[in-house]
């Protein structure tokens, strides 16, 4: 009888009391957070065992940095910002790089790192993990907020969310030391600090004479162009943008993680007369790129000099970054598409059919060149033709996800995989970076439920390689094919000293990867030949399993940097003993 008393007395004194832990957790749920991506240790393992009990997906990884990659795929793809969880000091660290690139590519997240004592801290005394994380994060995210007290826990929660998905979206770092985490109060109390956002990201409505001004300039075009960038498949506005293309006639170019936005075999996609139609157009519409090194800053030669220009864009001050914008649209992309369609007069956009013609003829030529390529069959395996035995089994599967790095692994598979769904396709990004691709794969698999496809280059997949077992542990249909071609680039080059350490860009030869994923329980195939990669690739996706494709190629096949070697700055003197 007493023991029964006793056990509802403390049943009854934990369900009045509430702490740190739960208190993120609750503000999580309270705003839709269904997944967390993470790596656990002190302070913050009960983090993440809170969260689980509470029905909150957590997906340990190996290495912060691709916890922080998958949670910002999620926010691509949702969205919603991707919620990364960290450990202090260096798990802080590990997760920033996520951070910071999911900042510089516009994606919503938000990374939750627990910190070492403030007091400790802040007068140097050296704690275990010591930094100043606050500060550390500032200069590479879009905010940086700590939370004090635990009372501060719902407002923080709530103030990283906004801030990373409003706007242009961006990364948001939230510090939670864990003296606040520890911190126990009142249950109601604590409740009563939760808030739930209304409306995180609002609608901007662009104003009617920007309107105006944008469609007046496309009317006057001769040469029309729309460049559509990974904003525009950011922004959901899907039905707007294929509507606009399809009412206007104007050609469009999609940027690689725009591709599919409209079907890449879209009569008017340019993406196959890329240059030409750059080039030669008198009026280009930006809509969700940026004017940035990856579409040459706009200048000459690549682009005309008399070019005018619109831009469809939530953030003004990128207007003007690297030439005059004639007719700036500041909005999300949603409710300027629909302002320009509804302003839209029958007939008032025509391209001249001289330049439909033009880029018509030079898509031909170039398909015709690539269909070459493709069609070769050479032993040992080249990127093109093993990427064509993909492209036939991918052609089949337009619901796939793509993820893609690597130098010529990245522009090859670009240019060979045609995309058909939007936002199926997620690469290197704004700053180029090797490292997304087991974290991106592993975000749109728990993303979607959908199969994933990670294309990567032997030297992008070291990156994040040791999460094929966080993938085989969770049981994601991701397959990943490795192009081996011993090294970054190639696997061929030499050391210039004749010494027996190997060239700065080659790794072990014949190196195989397929052995990795089988310690864990996956897949491993070992591809030489057209055929044997078709059926891998075949069989891996009818599994369902995680696999992981040994994909050997040519070590002679690739060239520096693929195709930015031009941004290698060399000098006539060159490397030398
Ligand atoms: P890409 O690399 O594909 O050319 P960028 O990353 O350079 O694309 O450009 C994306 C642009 O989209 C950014 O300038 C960003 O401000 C903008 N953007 C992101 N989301 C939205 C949105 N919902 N509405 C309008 N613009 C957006
Ligand atoms: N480190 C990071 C984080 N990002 C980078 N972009 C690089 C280094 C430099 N780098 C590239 O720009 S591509 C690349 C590196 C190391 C790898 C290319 O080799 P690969 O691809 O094997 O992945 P290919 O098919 O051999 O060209
Ligand atoms: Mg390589």
């Amino acid at each position: 009888m007493s023991t029964t008393t006793e056990t509802t007395a403390t049943a009854d004194t934990a369900a009045e009391l509430t702490d740190g832990y739960h208190l993120v957790v609750d503000a999580l749920k309270l705003n839709d957070v269904r997944t967390i991506y993470g790596v656990v240790g002190i302070p913050i393992t009960d983090v993440a065992r809170v969260a689980q009990a509470s029905g909150i997906r957590y997906i340990g990884f190996r290495h912060e940095s691709d916890a922080g990659h998958a949670a910002a795929a999620a926010g691509f793809l949702t969205k919603k910002p991707g919620i990364c969880l960290t450990v202090s000091a260096p798990g802080f660290l590990n997760g920033l790089v996520a951070l910071a690139n999911a900042t510089t590519n516009c994606f919503p997240m938000v990374q939750i790192s627990g910190s070492s004592e403030r007091h400790i801290v802040d007068l140097k005394r050296g704690d275990y993990e010591e930094l100043d994380q606050l500060a550390a994060a500032q200069p590479f995210t879009k905010a940086a907020y700590r939370v004090n007290r635990v009372e501060d826990i719902g407002r923080g929660i709530a103030r990283a969310i906004r801030t990373a998905v409003s706007g242009r979206p961006g990364g948001v770092y939230l510090d939670i030391p864990a003296a606040v985490l520890g911190q126990v109060i009142d249950a109601a109390a604590g409740a009563a600090t939760l808030r739930r956002l209304i409306d995180p990201a609002s609608r901007q409505l662009p104003a009617p004479e920007a309107v105006d001004r944008a469609i007046d300039l496309l009317a006057s075009a001769q040469r029309p162009l729309l460049v559509l960038g990974k904003g525009a498949a950011y922004s959901q506005a899907d039905k707007q943008i294929r509507a606009f293309i399809e009412a206007t006639g104007v050609p469009f170019l999609p940027m690689s993680m725009a591709k599919g936005l409209l079907p890449d075999d879209h009569p008017q996609s340019v993406a196959k007369a890329r240059s030409l139609a750059l080039r030669r157009a008198d009026v280009v519409m930006l809509v969700g790129a940026r004017l940035n090194w990856l579409l040459a800053h706009g200048k000459p030669p690549k682009w005309s000099p008399t070019v005018r220009l619109i831009q469809v864009d939530i953030s003004p001050t990128e207007m003007d970054s690297n030439r005059p914008i004639a007719a700036p649209v500041v909005a999300d992309i949603g409710s300027a598409m629909s302002a320009l369609l509804s302003k839209l007069k029958p007939g008032q956009i025509q391209p001249q059919s001289a330049w439909i013609k033009a880029i018509g003829e030079r898509k031909q030529k170039n398909v015709e060149k690539m269909e070459a390529r493709l069609n070769a069959n050479p032993s040992p395996m080249n990127f093109s033709s093993a990427l064509r035995a993909i492209r036939d089994v991918l052609n089949t599967r337009p619901d796939i996800y793509v993820v893609n790095e690597g130098a010529n692994s990245l522009d090859f598979t670009r240019d060979i995989i045609d995309m058909r769904e939007p936002r199926k396709r997620l690469d290197v990004g704004t700053w180029g970076v090797m490292g997304i691709g087991m974290g991106y794969a592993i975000g749109a698999a728990v993303t979607s439920g959908k199969s994933v496809v990670a294309i990567e280059g032997d030297s992008a997949f070291g990156f994040s390689g040791m999460e094929i077992e966080t993938i085989c542990r969770y049981s994601l249909p991701v397959v990943t094919i490795v192009f081996n071609n011993g090294g970054i680039y190639k696997g061929t080059d030499i050391n210039f000293n004749g010494g027996a350490d190997p060239a700065p860009t080659v790794f072990v030869s014949n190196a195989r990867y397929d052995r990795l994923i089988e310690a864990f329980g996956g897949n491993g195939h070992h591809v030489t030949d057209q055929q044997s990669l078709t059926k891998a690739l075949t069989d891996a996706l009818a599994s369902g399993k995680p696999a992981l494709i040994n994909c050997v190629i040519d070590p002679k096949a690739g060239t520096e940097s693929g195709h930015i070697g031009n941004l290698n700055v060399t000098t006539k003197i060159g490397p030398r003993k």
